[in-house]
């Protein structure tokens, strides 16, 4: 078996536009499955609305396509009835921390053992280039020509302050880094969040003079730093950077361990 029996052929020719990088996300996520040996049967992905949310559809595992900013809530009521089975959700960050930003975070306080790889594109990719909620002050989307004027969300901090297990953030330049950050994503047991900095040339790089996908992906190079990096760095140095790493690894009681000894008492009393 090889990574290319994850993949749905029918579903080709892929839908991105010419130098996404969501592919970059899709390429990690085949190889690493199929390190893993992720069992086809007993593993569901959950997506929703968006570019990043359209990821599973090309992938040969049970995928459920919800609504826009749903994909945790759908993702909790799988894994509740089937704790047995591995749940992935793929998220773009509108749709994790903007219209799904309840969801998000009360999956994190729960600790349910869910991945979730959310990529960050800085941009409503599908439905034409509004800003999102990471989009970085003072870059231009539809909704902000003449620049973004409120700050973003760091959603790593977000995932960490709700209560996630397992919290990294890589992106598409450093393959390695996101090959390995991906894999100790979907070892961990609790609920893990993979942010991963992505680009979308066409919504979010033509309005801010990044048309090339090259220089999008080289911005992405240049603006992020790694956790050793960042440690010997000013806050003034640090100024504009992002920082790919793994923030959080930590263990507790996991929700659906906890549903199951609670339904074993009562089924016994
Ligand atoms: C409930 C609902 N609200 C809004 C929309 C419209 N909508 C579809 S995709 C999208 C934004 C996509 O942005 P993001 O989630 O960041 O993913 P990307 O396309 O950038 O990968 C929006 C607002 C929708 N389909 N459903």
């Amino acid at each position: 078996m090889s990574y290319l029996d994850y993949i749905k052929e029918k579903q080709f020719p892929l839908f991105t536009c010419a130098g996404c990088t969501h592919g970059t996300v899709t390429n990690t996520f085949l190889r690493v499955a199929d390190e893993l040996k992720l069992d086809k049967e007993n593993t569901v992905i959950v997506c929703a609305i968006g570019c990043a949310g359209r990821i599973p559809t090309f992938l040969d595992f049970n995928v459920l396509r919800v609504t826009h900013g749903r994909a945790l809530a759908f993702a909790t009521g799988v894994k509740l009835s089937r704790p047995d089975v591995k749940v992935i959700v793929f998220m773009g960050d509108g749709d994790a921390v903007a219209i799904g930003g309840n969801h998000f975070i009360h999956a994190a306080r729960r600790n349910i053992d869910i991945t979730a790889i959310i990529s960050h594109n800085e941009i409503y990719g599908m439905t034409g280039g509004q800003y999102a909620p990471t989009t970085l002050q003072g870059f231009k989307a539809t909704t902000a020509p003449y620049g973004m004027i409120e700050p973003a969300f760091d959603v790593c901090e977000l995932a960490k302050g709700a209560g996630s297990t397992y919290v990294a953030r890589s992106d598409v330049y450093h393959i390695n880094h996101l090959h390995k950050v991906m894999k100790n994503a979907l070892t961990h047991k609790g609920f893990s969040t993979l942010e991963v900095i992505t680009s979308c040339p066409t919504q979010f790089g033509r309005r801010n003079k990044m048309a090339d996908p090259i220089k999008l992906v080289e911005r992405i190079r240049d603006i992020t730093v790694t956790q050793t990096a960042a440690e010997k760095m000013s806050v003034e140095e640090l100024k504009d950077k992002i920082v790919i790493g793994e923030f959080v690894k930590t263990e507790r009681p996991e929700l659906t361990e906890i549903y199951e000894e609670k339904l074993g008492k009562l089924r016994k009393n």
